[in-house]
């Protein structure tokens, strides 16, 4: 099959309302997840969501009933971590049952604590490990570069997960190779796990570093989804370079006693506080 027969993504593409209410219903049952299950990692959830519901529902195509098509966009969540990100949004766009959700974490549940492409259709690569799905996107678009296929790369690393080194060797690469239909989003939220970013080992200026590795770099708001959905839907065709979009975002984003706080890096809400949240999250 052709990519121009494909299905189309569910929704139209320039849907901003649609995808700031997916966005919405992603934060509530992400926050569910970790709430029943008493782990997890919200704060780097909802830092990543408004750039996930974007990437699902506004830009990326893609045929949920077949995960393997080939010519599909790939999203690798290297910031693995952030799995009530990644699961909400691979469930939203119908590549599992809702149910599935309910077994986030339990023994035997498809749902790992970090993503596992063995068990959970959608899944394109395992991460967990920091610093390792990069590589793995920057292998996956030179791939569709030697080939020339149609197909897009998009690729999710955290900002504390860019001081590990293999990152810079993939940058290196990509812009060598001058991978135009790679794009890397950095979610830069100034945390990491325990600490400021600037405090344990400075990024900035990391648009210049980028740029310097060969890349078009653009800055952007996070959480403005019609920044997003321009950055993001912006035809490769038009540059030669990877694209790397440093998204500012807030950790925590949506619920007031979680913003910037690094303590809900891997936080778990108590009832109160979950039933708080589902307040703040309408
Ligand atoms: C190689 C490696 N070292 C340490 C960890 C443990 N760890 C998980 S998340 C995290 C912090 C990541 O910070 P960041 O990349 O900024 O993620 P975000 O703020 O988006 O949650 C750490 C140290 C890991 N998963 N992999
Ligand atoms: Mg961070």
């Amino acid at each position: 099959m052709t990519r121009e027969t494909t299905p189309e993504t569910p929704l139209p593409n320039d849907h901003i309302a649609t995808i700031r209410a997916k966005a919405l219903w992603m934060r509530r049952r992400a926050f569910q997840m970790v709430h029943a299950a008493q782990l997890g990692h919200p704060g780097g959830d909802f830092s990543a969501i408004d750039v996930l519901s974007v990437l699902y529902f506004g830009v990326m195509q893609y045929d949920a009933a077949r995960p393997d098509w080939a010519d599909r966009d790939r999203f690798i969540m290297s910031k693995g971590h952030a799995t009530g990100a990644l699961y909400t949004a691979l469930c939203a766009a119908g590549y599992f049952p809702e149910d599935w959700l309910t077994t986030y974490m339990q023994p035997e549940s498809r749902l790992n604590g970090h993503p596992n492409r063995n068990y959970l259709p959608g899944v394109e690569t395992n991460t967990g490990p920091l610093g390792h799905g990069f590589p793995v996107a920057v292998g996956i678009a030179i791939a569709g570069q030697m080939t020339d296929a149609p197909y897009r790369t998009f690729v999710l690393t955290g900002d504390g997960e860019q001081q590990e080194g293999s990152n810079w060797e993939a940058a290196m690469t990509a812009g060598h190779r001058g991978l135009n239909r790679l794009t890397l989003i950095i979610d830069r939220n100034r945390l990491q796990q325990g600490a400021g970013t600037e405090d344990t080992i400075g990024l900035d200026p990391l648009d210049a570093k980028y740029r310097a590795f060969g890349w078009e770099v653009v800055e952007l708001d996070g959480h403005d989804l019609t920044a997003l959905h321009a950055a993001l839907s912006a035809d490769p065709a038009t540059r030669q370079k990877p694209l790397c979009i440093i998204a500012n975002t807030v950790k925590g984003k949506g619920v007031s006693f979680m913003e910037n706080q690094a303590s809900w890096h891997h936080g778990v809400p108590s009832d109160a506080q979950f039933a708080q949240a589902m307040e703040e999250l309408v």
